[in-house]
């Protein structure tokens, strides 16, 4: 016998430099439930504000199809969006065992945005290797001497930053300019760092500093492709789509020798937990950006590793929809 239920959650947000100058109050996701004897499979669904295409009714829709068309033992629809396409992809996962319990992973510890508050952090957890920043806030020399203090602070410390297109390409190399010379190569990369990535290709040729596709990584007719200056791309897969269509970008990724960081787009710590699990799986040589559960106010159903926030269980969930 199958069964699934759809539920929806509202949880307090706070974001600080993450989502820029996208503030919500809370962040509001579906979460499906398949069960078929007694097995079950868990998704989340949870379009992302200013990053999603879809809104949360239009996940919720097609959600509710996908879920329909398991009940009815009916190939999945070929047109769901990205949020539900990982949900339900995620649900069925689970339920057919397909998706690796996550061993010890590693990421990237992210920086909300108070660097005082982040050097504490990095003092207080032993052997950090690898963090992230947004950049392109502040004027960009400040922004520059801000990252020279802290790669001078933590010797072994290396990081990613991440402007979000913000920069023109003159302000991106002033703020290349001020980075000291043997700092550059403990930037990873940084995640888009200009308006468009042709200017963003041009800055990584010139300053030798790697940069990562995110956002045009999802821009139609975008290409995993090798090219000079370019060290990754960053897979989110609530902004992409299903576990498969993950699994083909992370793999055409490896044949052209780039890193694939699978990454969060703040789910709650179910889904979080789930990008854990594949991030172990798709690409376990690279750490991920998943550290975003401490933005959230309440974790959701399963418990991210470190985190003391309470837990919302399945009770304190809203049913929308059951069949
Ligand atoms: O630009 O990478 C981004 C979170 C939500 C929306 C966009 C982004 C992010 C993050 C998540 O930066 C953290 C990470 O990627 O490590
Ligand atoms: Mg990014």
């Amino acid at each position: 016998m199958r069964h699934a239920t759809i539920f929806r959650y509202s949880i307090p947000f706070s974001g600080g430099a993450v989502l820029r100058d996208a503030q919500p109050k809370t962040r509001d996701g579906l979460i499906l439930r398949l069960t078929e004897d007694r097995r079950e499979g868990w998704g989340e669904a949870a379009p992302l504000p200013k990053f999603s295409r879809e809104s949360l009714a239009q996940a919720e829709t097609d959600l509710r199809n996908a879920a329909q068309r398991w009940l009815e033992y009916a190939a999945p629809p070929e047109d769901s969006c990205p949020s539900a396409a990982f949900a339900s992809s995620c649900a069925q996962a689970e339920l057919d065992g397909v998706l690796p319990e996550a061993r010890a992973t590693r990421g990237a510890l992210l920086c909300d945005g108070d660097l005082d508050t982040f050097i504490a952090r990095l003092r207080a957890s032993s052997n950090i290797a690898l963090a992230k920043l947004k950049i392109g806030r502040d004027t960009p020399e400040r922004e520059g001497e801000r990252i020279n203090l802290l790669l001078s602070m933590f010797p072994y410390l290396r990081l990613r930053l991440d402007a979000n297109r913000v920069f023109t390409l003159d302000e991106a190399r002033r703020f290349a300019q001020k980075i000291a010379l043997p700092f550059r190569a403990r930037i990873d990369f940084i995640e888009e760092p200009c308006v468009d990535s042709l200017t963003s290709l041009a800055f990584a040729q010139e300053t030798a500093i790697a940069i990562a596709w995110d956002e045009s990584a999802r821009e139609t007719g975008f290409v995993v492709q090798a090219v000079s200056g370019v060290a990754a791309i960053v897979v989110k897969p609530t902004l992409t789509g299903s576990i498969a269509h993950c699994r083909a970008l992370c793999d055409a990724a490896r044949r052209q020798k780039l890193s694939a960081v699978i990454s969060s787009s703040i789910e709650s710590t179910l889904g979080l937990t789930q990008l854990a699990r594949l991030a172990a799986w798709l690409t376990p040589e690279t750490p991920h950006g998943l550290d975003t559960a401490h933005l959230l106010g309440t974790q959701v159903l399963r418990r991210w590793r470190d985190c003391e926030t309470p837990k919302l269980d399945i009770d304190d969930l809203e049913e929308r929809w059951r069949a």
